[in-house]
């Protein structure tokens, strides 16, 4: 079979159902070749001085790797001059970068975590690049982080990089999902898997059980039946996965099924969660959906939450669309 590469597929794509203008074509070519960029950098390691901190702090008051920082800049640099974004956000910045003057303003909102999984950079486990994109709604000139506030249906695209044993980027821009494998002998994104789905029942639940005595009862009631096992409620025996990368957990859900738990917790009962709904759970759930799967908060669907907040945080189930029900359908109940 030919192989198929990003440009091709996204020309392919849009000749076949017209949702992908030539700037966001553009964006979405940028965005992937900042990958490769991030990805060399990654892959150095200890052989290219950048592991470890770069003693400061980002808006979460997280101590910064110093790839979370090189990543930044790789993706700001990268999409500055293009003339397809008006505006980009990301976790390591404090406000939105608004493209300068000298360059020309597109009509698209770019949210990124640079780097996410940090902790796991210097124990060499696989660590990932989230992007989110939004549309610049209104034709009013200047852009504010106001216009940033839109829910998660609104994405125009949505994706990931995993730097792991494979370095993967994986797209949705509403018509599925596809996966494209780094060909480091030439450098080219090439299509490895199209349509991609989850299946809808699973084994196998990622959470850090560690929190355990933290959750809210409806989360505790799900995870103690997956551990009873075949002889509990469920009546089948579950594995457990938990990488604290998130970008590695939902490819291995993308990949195989699964469900997915950050909750919110007692330890800091005013924050709804740990994650950041605007550039981890929102291009997450986007994904996750267009693969079939379904993302909640434990409430309500996670791409209809409305942001008040560029940083704010939300709690996440998200995978197997029969498990996320199922404990939804929990949360509900207590509710
Ligand atoms: P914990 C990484 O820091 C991250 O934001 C996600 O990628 C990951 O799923 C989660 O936090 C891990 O959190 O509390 O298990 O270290």
């Amino acid at each position: 079979m030919s192989r198929v590469s990003l440009t091709r597929y996204l020309v392919e794509q849009q000749r076949e159902h017209g949702h992908i203008p030539s700037q966001l074509r553009l964006l979405i070519e940028v965005v992937a070749r900042a990958c490769k960029h991030i990805a060399i950098s990654v892959n150095k390691g200890a052989l290219g001085e950048v592991l470890g901190s770069a003693d400061t702090e980002n808006i979460q008051g997280e101590v910064q790797k110093k790839l979370d920082v090189i990543s930044n800049e790789v993706l700001i640099e990268a999409n500055e001059w293009g003339g397809h974004l008006a505006a980009m956000a990301s976790e390591e910045m404090d406000s939105i970068h608004v493209v300068p003057h000298r360059y020309p303003q597109g009509e698209y909102l770019l949210l990124f975590d640079p780097l996410d999984g940090s902790s796991n950079i210097d124990v060499n486990v696989s660590i990932g690049t989230i992007f989110s994109v939004l549309r610049k709604v209104g034709h009013h000139r200047g852009v504010s982080e106001e216009d940033f506030l839109q829910p998660g249906r609104a994405q125009a695209a949505a994706g990931y990089c995993v730097y792991g044993p494979q370095t993967t980027l994986v797209l949705t821009v509403g018509e599925g999902v596809a996966m494209f494998t780094l060909d480091r002998e030439t450098g080219s994104w090439v299509l490895t898997q199209d349509r991609v789905q989850i299946p809808a029942d699973t084994k196998e639940f990622a959470i850090n059980m560690s929190n355990l005595r933290h959750w809210a009862a409806p989360v505790r009631q799900y995870i103690d039946e997956c551990l009873a096992g075949k002889d509990g409620p469920r009546s089948k025996d579950f594995n457990m996965r938990w990488v604290a990368s998130m970008v590695a957990d939902v490819h291995r859900i993308l990949t195989r099924g699964g469900v997915f738990l950050y909750p919110w917790d007692q330890r800091e009962p005013t924050k709804p969660g740990k994650l950041r709904l605007m550039y981890e759970a929102n291009p997450m759930a986007f994904l996750v959906e267009q693969a079939g799967g379904m993302a909640t908060n434990g409430e309500q669907r996670i791409m209809d939450i409305m942001p008040t907040a560029l940083h704010e945080r939300v709690s996440v189930m998200l995978g197997s669309k029969n498990e996320v029900q199922r404990v939804t359908d929990y949360h509900r109940q207590a509710a």
